[in-house]
């Protein structure tokens, strides 16, 4: 499903040369850069020379680029393992910027950059907001947080590329809407659902969010649907697209929307290689299939990444607006956010889009997972929209457990509540709450 809305793209002459590169000249190129990579990271991080040398392979190999399935995958766990700078392929001196992970659980994952690193990142947020349709000379209102996590600083090089960035970073967000308001930003970078809660700010300090300068919102760093689209459009008056990344790959900006069609991410494929893999077998699937994706780097020189197996799933499907890369379909989930209830497998991203056809109900929810007995249950909580009568919370919920189960096969609690009750999303929303005990 698109979007209703569609954007105006900028004009080719905004393409550079990495978007402009035909089928075969694309090919050529990640071939070439491939085979330096592969190269790179075995001669020169003991954790590829180890892991290729257990496997049998050696930089010599890769002779096309569907020879890389013979190469060994990455985990997080491995780059865990070989915490903090264990990953580098260069001597420490030559980093000139560390992110990490927040790393909830165990170690963080640590990744650095060269200098020519934040170069080609910077480019490549450039390429992304130009996808969305702001030119440079956008003034951008960047709310993604700044520190170690990748997205505020990320997209910030958009400022090496004729952005004026603002780097207001998460939270505050009464103070959000004041900059919106006295500076007059055309693009809003943060994550969808802090977005919600932006917008939410506006109409409680009684100014029409549809009313700001904002044209364009580059929203990712967690999954989001279509309908979340619609809602953020509406509201604000402006275009939404995805953008998507990783902080092992690079951090945002590995793949981006095109304003002009919103149907799925295109990949920046002369920098990253993307292979879809099936998550339980690690066999490359062909396109069109959904399973794990997996990015090699194909520039990056502080920290190369050979198959770096996501958790993320997703679809490769053929270029629309820049013909020659590959879209990624929006990201359904995480391997590792999948609920399963008596059964049957969900994704908040399945239940979000079942909210969304329903009236009467805001995109402000959170699952809750229970384990009474021997069975998990699932408890999906949303806020009632403010017009919805309290009276017709019952029937609402009723109708919304009939939907899910109609439409995604689960049997679920649905409880509506009142506006303003569940917690407001600063950054990447936690939407799944598990209060199973489990040992
Ligand atoms: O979230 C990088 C980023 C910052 C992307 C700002 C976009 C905007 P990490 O913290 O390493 O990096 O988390 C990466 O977030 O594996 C996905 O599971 C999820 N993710 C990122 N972008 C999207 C998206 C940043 N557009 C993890 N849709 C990834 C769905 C996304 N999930």
């Amino acid at each position: 499903m698109t979007s209703q809305r569609t954007g105006t793209a900028l004009p080719d002459e905004y393409l550079d040369d990495g978007e402009r590169l035909g089928a075969d000249e694309l090919k050529d190129l990640q071939l070439s850069r491939l085979k330096a990579t592969v190269r790179t990271a075995y001669e020169n991080v003991p954790h590829y020379g180890k892991a290729f040398d257990e496997l049998g392979v050696a930089p010599g190999d890769l002779h096309t680029l569907e020879d890389l399935a013979k190469f060994p995958t990455t985990s997080k766990a491995e780059l865990r393992e070989n915490y903090p700078f264990g990953m580098f392929a260069v001597p420490r001196e030559q980093v000139a910027r560390i992110h990490a992970s927040s790393g909830t659980t165990g170690r963080a994952t640590v990744v650095g950059y060269t200098k020519n690193d934040l170069d080609t990142w910077a480019t490549l947020i450039g390429r992304c907001f130009r996808a969305a349709g702001a030119a440079p000379g956008a003034l951008v209102h960047n709310a993604y947080g700044y520190g170690l996590f990748t997205g505020g600083l990320g997209l910030g090089g958009a400022e090496r590329c004729g952005y004026t960035v603002v780097p207001v970073s998460g939270g505050q967000t009464a103070r959000q809407v004041q900059l919106i308001q006295d500076f007059r930003p055309s693009l809003i970078s943060c994550t969808p659902t802090y977005l919600l809660t932006i917008i939410d700010e506006f109409v409680r300090q009684g100014i029409d969010p549809a009313s700001t300068s904002l044209t364009t919102a580059v929203c990712g760093a967690e999954p989001w649907t279509d309908g979340m689209r619609r809602e953020l459009e509406e509201k604000l008056d402006v275009d939404a697209v995805d953008i998507y990344g990783l902080s092992e790959v690079m951090g945002p900006g590995v793949a981006n929307e095109c304003v002009e069609t919103k149907d799925g991410l295109h990949i920046w494929e002369d920098h990253f290689y993307p292979e879809i893999l099936d998550p339980f077998t690690g066999d490359v699937l062909p396109d069109g299939e959904e399973g794990e994706l997996v990015f090699t780097s194909l520039t990056k020189e502080a920290m190369p990444i050979i198959r770096y197996r996501t958790h993320d799933l997703a679809k490769l499907l053929p270029g629309t607006a820049r013909p020659n890369f590959r879209r990624m379909s929006r990201v359904t989930g995480r391997t590792d956010d999948l609920v399963i209830v008596r059964g049957v497998n969900v994704f908040p991203t399945q239940v979000e889009e079942v909210l969304f056809t329903l009236d009467g109900l805001s995109p402000h929810f959170q699952l809750i997972l229970t384990r009474p007995g021997r069975m998990d249950e699932l408890t999906v909580q949303v806020e009632a929209r403010a017009d919805l009568d309290s009276k017709s919370w019952d029937r609402v919920a009723a109708d919304t457990e009939h939907a899910l189960k109609e439409r995604v096969g689960v049997t679920a609690t649905v409880v509506v509540v009142a506006p303003e009750t569940l917690e407001r999303s600063v950054g990447k929303l936690k939407r799944i709450i598990d209060r199973r005990n489990l040992r």
